[in-house]
């Protein structure tokens, strides 16, 4: 599939457009974008078998997008795109990563600067030659160097909804050959980080060079950075891929290594040495009756079940294990610790203390508490949100639109007057609804902490969400998020940084102080899993679940399919060490009917 390269040029072609001036166009070219990246087929394959005319039946790809489309396949570029590049070679993705700058400011500061890079961008605001600009200020001066590190950091991971879908294409590309023994994945993808600096595959087969063939020829490929006999790397869509083969006797210690985190192998390494073991990617030995001048004391290639001579320097002393990760830890008499709580963060001791967390599932979710319809953003009706629901096995489902409120773009917020018109749509589902259907609204958090949708409205909801869309890069928000916890009327604090990975940085959070105020205003803190936002993060959740503040895993779906996000909120969650008994719509309904009340 490459989708996501055709929907990458065309964003490009967009902001190139805006940066020229180009009204509307630009959007036209967005909204395709978007559409084709989230289109189930192959780009490729409409347009080499049916041409534009099979490109345009893609919802809001219309005629002259299809061509280009078609032209790029054809040809290789998009001659037009060529030429606006000739026009304004400037980096467009690094320099729009700046939060304040967007294709307009490139525009502008290539025609009166020269601006191309990052490094060119951050020179001429430390030169003050920003300010000198027509329509800039000192202001925007300072907040372009405030925020150019974020994006130059930005730029070097990739976010977790991205790779993780490359990564399970991957996996479904090499798994159904018979070569293959067994596979996973492990690094940072294995433990869901929300950003991700390359894609770990490991693969056991007896052929790794079947193996490493068979994944560089994978059509998805775009470059074989490296491959060797056991491994490979390769880039897909601008992420890197690595491919490691081990022996099937070995794929548990090597899945345990290659996840890491490299903190929590060093601890786990040091807790094995302490007990006279040996932990590495080839498994677990037992060293205890080594003599220490390094010398093998028992015959270790014995025990090691004909591994080869080279590395065994590394496979010394008793073979324990090391087929599976179980015996990894089962050596160390631990259970096997879930790969999202593997950073060192105490979750050694916890094992070692019987004491590891009752993790949250994607099977516990019984409904999802923050969902959009056409009434607001979303795009569909009602009745087909709570039917995508229902399809998905869950209890009831909310239906939380935008209120009007800061933040709140055009006619995509509602009115007090449309929330009641609301209600009377949402009852009539409701009756002929399989599951229960709960009627909210997503409000909006002013910048001193008030919600600004009438108390009366929000009363007679059955559910308020309260999210801050606007003032998003005050510096420190805790206050402001307290005083919206502390709202009789708000049950869910929403997305509450209100970050986008790699894009926007997002408020400055004190989450102690905040989880606290939350516990005790019985407020609900959400994990948004939206892959752009898993927000609160990992460490959020953590403040959070130790303060004792319930938490709500949501997808804020905009369509039917976006309700399949909710496993990175669930991940997400788990990396927050939340037990099930943390989620509030892990409740069924009369419970979550009692955390509302
Ligand atoms: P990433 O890719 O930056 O998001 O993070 P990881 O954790 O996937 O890191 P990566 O891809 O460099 O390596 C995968 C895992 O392999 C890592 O979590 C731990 C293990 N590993 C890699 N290199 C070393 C090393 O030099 N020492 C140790 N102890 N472990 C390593
Ligand atoms: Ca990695
Ligand atoms: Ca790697
Ligand atoms: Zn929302």
């Amino acid at each position: 599939m490459r989708n996501a390269e055709v929907a990458g040029l065309l964003e490009e072609f967009a902001d190139l457009l805006e940066a020229q001036g180009v009204e509307y166009k630009p959007n036209a070219y967005r909204r395709a974008a978007e559409n084709i990246r989230d289109h189930p087929r192959a780009i490729e394959d409409r347009a080499i078998e049916g041409g534009a005319d099979a490109v345009a039946e893609i919802d809001r790809v219309g005629d002259a997008i299809a061509s280009k489309v078609v032209e790029y396949f054809d040809t290789g570029e998009i001659e037009e795109l060529e030429e606006l590049r000739d026009d304004l070679p400037v980096d467009m993705a690094a320099l729009t990563r700046v939060e304040g700058v967007g294709p307009k400011t490139v525009g502008a500061l290539y025609e009166e600067l020269d601006v191309t890079t990052l490094d060119e961008l951050e020179a001429a605001a430390e030169a003050g030659r920003i300010r000198e600009v027509k329509g800039f200020g000192a202001k925007t001066e300072q907040n372009i160097l405030d925020n150019i590190e974020f994006a130059r950091e930005a730029g070097q991971r990739q976010r977790l909804g991205d790779a993780r879908p490359l990564a399970e294409a991957a996996i479904g590309h090499l798994d159904h050959e018979a070569i293959v023994e067994r596979i996973d994945v492990a690094g940072s993808i294995r433990r869901w980080r929300d950003t991700i600096g390359d894609v770990d595959v490991l693969v056991a087969s007896d052929d790794g060079e079947a193996v490493v063939d068979l994944f560089t020829d994978w059509s998805a490929v775009d470059d074989v950075i490296e491959a060797g006999e056991q491994k490979a790397s390769v880039r897909v869509d601008g992420i890197r891929v690595d491919l490691r083969v081990v022996v099937p006797g070995e794929f548990g210690a090597a899945l345990q290594y290659f996840t890491g985190s490299k903190a929590h192998n060093v601890t786990l390494r040091n807790l094995a040495i302490d007990r006279g073991l040996k932990l590495n990617e080839y498994g677990v030995f037992d060293v205890s009756e080594l003599r220490s001048d390094g010398q093998s004391g028992a015959d270790a290639s014995d025990d090691a079940g004909g591994v080869e001579a080279s590395g065994s320097g590394q496979r010394v002393g008793e073979r324990l294990g090391g087929a599976e990760e179980s015996e990894m830890y089962g050596a160390l008499d631990l259970p096997v610790i879930p790969p999202e709580l593997r950073e060192d963060t105490g979750e050694i001791q916890a094992a070692l203390d019987g004491d590891l967390p009752d993790l949250l599932t994607r099977g516990e979710i019984r409904g999802d508490l923050h969902t959009h319809t056409e009434w607001s953003d979303g795009g569909n009706t009602i009745a087909e949100m709570v039917q995508a629901a229902a399809d998905r096995g869950y209890d009831y489902h909310c239906i939380t639109d935008h209120g009007a409120g800061p933040g709140v773009f055009g006619d995509a917020g509602l009115s007090d007057a449309e929330v009641r018109e609301q209600v009377d749509e949402v009852a009539g589902v409701r009756d002929d609804a399989e599951i229960d259907v709960f009627h909210g609204l997503e409000a909006n958090i002013d910048a001193d902490g008030d919600v600004t949708t009438s108390d009366d409205l929000l009363a007679a909801l059955d559910i308020v969400i309260a999210s801050p869309h606007a003032a998003l890069g005050q510096d420190e928000a805790t206050d402001r998020l307290i005083r919206a916890v502390e709202h009789p009327h708000v049950d869910i604090l929403g997305h509450p940084t209100g970050r986008l990975i790699n894009r926007r940085p997002g408020l400055d959070v004190d989450f102690e102080r905040l989880a606290e105020a939350a516990a005790a205003a019985e407020t609900a803190l959400e994990v948004n899993a939206n892959p752009a936002r898993l927000d609160c993060n990992g460490d959020a959740v953590r403040a959070a679940v130790e303060a004792g503040a319930a938490i709500a895993v949501n997808t804020d779906a905009h369509s039917p399919s976006e309700l399949d996000n909710v496993r990175y909120g669930v991940y997400t969650a788990r990396r927050g060490w939340a037990e099930t008994a943390d989620v509030v719509n892990a409740r069924d309904a009369d419970g979550l009917r009692a955390f509302l009340e």
